[in-house]
């Protein structure tokens, strides 16, 4: 009896764990965009999964342009983690969610630049009020930021 109880409970709570977040179309794809809290890279990557989405990636600068434009539309233009990062191999930058290269013209001028050595983990929005563009830069892994999920 307990057992099949605790099983209802958790059930329930996974599946008011996974409605709690509002994922927004943007182009053909579906993206939670988190508007509070704040994680390290790989927390970020875990938050993702536990909604049954990804850390994001774009496939292309199309796909990038639009969630950029999507944020300055909605006025949540801020730096949030992608899957973007090169801790597999040093200097060469994939998405991790899907193992492709990241796109080209898609970072800030400079970037990736590893700072200090430890900037391993691609955010985007780095510099975006003077780009005007939410780019990507590296980043420490462990900085707190913002993310964006997207759905599989
Ligand atoms: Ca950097």
């Amino acid at each position: 009896m307990f057992p099949s109880c605790l099983w209802i409970v958790t059930v329930v709570g996974v599946f008011s764990l996974v409605n709690a977040v509002t994922f927004v179309k943007i182009g053909n794809r579906y993206y939670y965009i988190e508007p509070r809290v704040q994680k390290n890279w790989f927390e970020a990557f875990q938050a993702c999964r536990l909604i049954n989405a990804d850390l994001v990636d774009f496939e292309s600068f199309a796909e990038w342009r639009l969630v950029d434009q999507y944020l300055w539309d909605n006025n949540i233009d801020n730096e949030y983690w992608t899957s973007g990062t090169d801790l597999g191999k040093q200097g060469f930058h994939v998405w991790f969610s899907t193992g492709k290269p990241i796109v080209p013209n898609i970072w800030s001028p400079g970037e990736p630049n590893n700072n200090g050595g430890n900037e391993h983990c691609d955010e985007m929005g780095y510099d975006r009020k003077i780009s005007n563009s939410h780019r990507l830069n590296d980043k420490n892994c462990y900085y707190k930021l913002l993310f964006i999920c997207k759905a599989r």
